[in-house]
Protein backbone atom coordinates (compact mmCIF):
# COMPACT_ATOMS: atom_id res chain seq x y z
CA UNK A 1 0.00 0.00 0.00
CA UNK A 2 2.66 2.71 1.27
CA UNK A 3 4.56 1.15 -1.94
CA UNK A 4 1.83 1.44 -4.11
CA UNK A 5 0.67 5.66 -2.89
CA UNK A 6 4.78 6.49 -3.42
CA UNK A 7 4.56 5.10 -7.11
CA UNK A 8 1.26 7.07 -7.48
CA UNK A 9 2.99 10.62 -6.10
CA UNK A 10 6.34 9.48 -8.29
CA UNK A 11 3.88 9.37 -11.36
CA UNK A 12 1.74 12.69 -10.37
CA UNK A 13 5.29 14.46 -10.30
CA UNK A 14 6.55 12.95 -13.28
CA UNK A 15 3.25 14.00 -15.12
CA UNK A 16 3.49 17.79 -13.43
CA UNK A 17 6.76 17.88 -14.44
CA UNK A 18 5.99 16.64 -18.22
CA UNK A 19 3.12 19.59 -18.08
CA UNK A 20 5.37 22.35 -17.09
CA UNK A 21 7.46 21.36 -19.62
CA UNK A 22 5.05 21.19 -22.43
CA UNK A 23 3.85 24.68 -21.10
CA UNK A 24 7.39 26.13 -21.36
CA UNK A 25 8.13 24.70 -24.65
CA UNK A 26 4.54 26.17 -25.87
CA UNK A 27 4.95 30.16 -24.59
CA UNK A 28 8.88 29.40 -24.97
CA UNK A 29 7.15 29.16 -28.95
CA UNK A 30 5.11 31.77 -28.32
CA UNK A 31 7.69 34.69 -27.26
CA UNK A 32 10.23 34.41 -29.72
CA UNK A 33 11.23 37.48 -31.14
CA UNK A 34 11.65 37.62 -34.79
CA UNK A 35 15.46 39.84 -35.55
CA UNK A 36 15.48 42.57 -37.06
CA UNK A 37 14.19 42.79 -40.43
CA UNK A 38 16.11 45.76 -41.64
CA UNK A 39 19.91 46.39 -40.91
CA UNK A 40 20.72 49.65 -38.08
CA UNK A 41 23.47 50.04 -40.74
CA UNK A 42 24.17 49.73 -44.56
CA UNK A 43 26.84 50.78 -47.13
CA UNK A 44 26.34 52.76 -50.11
CA UNK A 45 28.43 52.18 -52.44
CA UNK A 46 30.05 54.45 -55.81
CA UNK A 47 31.29 52.05 -58.29
CA UNK A 48 31.44 53.76 -61.83
CA UNK A 49 29.02 56.70 -61.19
CA UNK A 50 26.04 54.71 -59.92
CA UNK A 51 24.74 54.66 -55.85
CA UNK A 52 24.91 50.96 -54.94
CA UNK A 53 22.23 49.37 -53.83
CA UNK A 54 20.72 52.15 -55.47
CA UNK A 55 17.50 51.83 -53.09
CA UNK A 56 18.73 50.94 -49.35
CA UNK A 57 16.41 49.50 -46.91
CA UNK A 58 17.44 50.54 -43.10
CA UNK A 59 15.33 50.04 -40.11
CA UNK A 60 14.36 53.61 -38.49
CA UNK A 61 17.34 55.17 -36.48
CA UNK A 62 19.37 53.34 -38.88
CA UNK A 63 22.77 54.66 -40.75
CA UNK A 64 23.87 54.80 -44.10
CA UNK A 65 27.74 55.26 -45.00
CA UNK A 66 28.18 57.11 -48.01
CA UNK A 67 31.25 55.73 -49.57
CA UNK A 68 32.46 57.62 -51.73
CA UNK A 69 34.86 56.43 -53.87
CA UNK A 70 36.83 58.64 -56.71
CA UNK A 71 34.66 58.35 -60.07
CA UNK A 72 36.42 57.42 -63.31
CA UNK A 73 36.08 60.57 -64.44
CA UNK A 74 38.03 61.16 -60.94
CA UNK A 75 35.52 63.60 -59.54
CA UNK A 76 33.95 62.73 -56.27
CA UNK A 77 30.02 62.47 -55.59
CA UNK A 78 27.73 64.10 -53.43
CA UNK A 79 24.32 63.11 -52.37
CA UNK A 80 21.73 66.18 -52.20
CA UNK A 81 18.23 64.83 -50.48
CA UNK A 82 14.85 65.62 -51.46
CA UNK A 83 14.15 68.42 -49.31
CA UNK A 84 9.93 68.54 -48.95
CA UNK A 85 10.28 65.05 -46.96
CA UNK A 86 10.49 65.18 -43.40
CA UNK A 87 12.94 63.58 -41.52
CA UNK A 88 15.69 64.07 -44.69
CA UNK A 89 19.30 64.65 -43.30
CA UNK A 90 21.76 66.86 -44.15
CA UNK A 91 23.21 66.52 -47.65
CA UNK A 92 26.67 64.79 -48.28
CA UNK A 93 29.08 67.37 -49.68
CA UNK A 94 31.16 66.82 -52.97
CA UNK A 95 33.52 64.58 -51.62
CA UNK A 96 36.21 61.97 -52.91
CA UNK A 97 37.77 58.79 -51.21
CA UNK A 98 35.83 59.57 -47.88
CA UNK A 99 32.83 58.22 -45.96
CA UNK A 100 29.81 60.33 -44.68
CA UNK A 101 27.66 58.55 -42.49
CA UNK A 102 23.83 59.95 -41.90
CA UNK A 103 21.13 58.30 -39.79
CA UNK A 104 17.33 58.60 -40.92
CA UNK A 105 15.33 58.59 -37.57
CA UNK A 106 11.79 59.07 -39.35
CA UNK A 107 9.92 56.61 -41.56
CA UNK A 108 9.85 57.06 -45.11
CA UNK A 109 11.60 57.34 -48.51
CA UNK A 110 14.44 59.49 -48.46
CA UNK A 111 15.63 59.83 -52.16
CA UNK A 112 18.91 61.79 -53.66
CA UNK A 113 21.31 62.67 -56.02
CA UNK A 114 24.59 63.27 -57.40
CA UNK A 115 25.04 66.46 -58.84
CA UNK A 116 28.00 65.84 -60.33
CA UNK A 117 27.03 63.08 -62.62
CA UNK A 118 23.20 63.64 -64.09
CA UNK A 119 21.17 60.39 -63.56
CA UNK A 120 23.23 59.21 -60.42
CA UNK A 121 19.74 58.75 -58.00
CA UNK A 122 19.61 56.14 -55.27
CA UNK A 123 17.39 56.41 -52.22
CA UNK A 124 16.50 54.96 -48.58
CA UNK A 125 13.62 53.58 -47.64
CA UNK A 126 13.65 53.47 -43.46
CA UNK A 127 11.55 51.07 -42.18
CU1 LIG B 1 28.49 61.24 -58.60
Amino acid sequence: MTNFIRRSKHQRVLVAVGSLAAIVACSGTDTIQPGPEFPMTLDVFTPGNIFSPATADIAVGGTIRFRMTESPDGDGHNALFNRSVAGAPIDVPIVKDTTVSRTFTKAGTFSYFCTVHPGMNGEVVVH
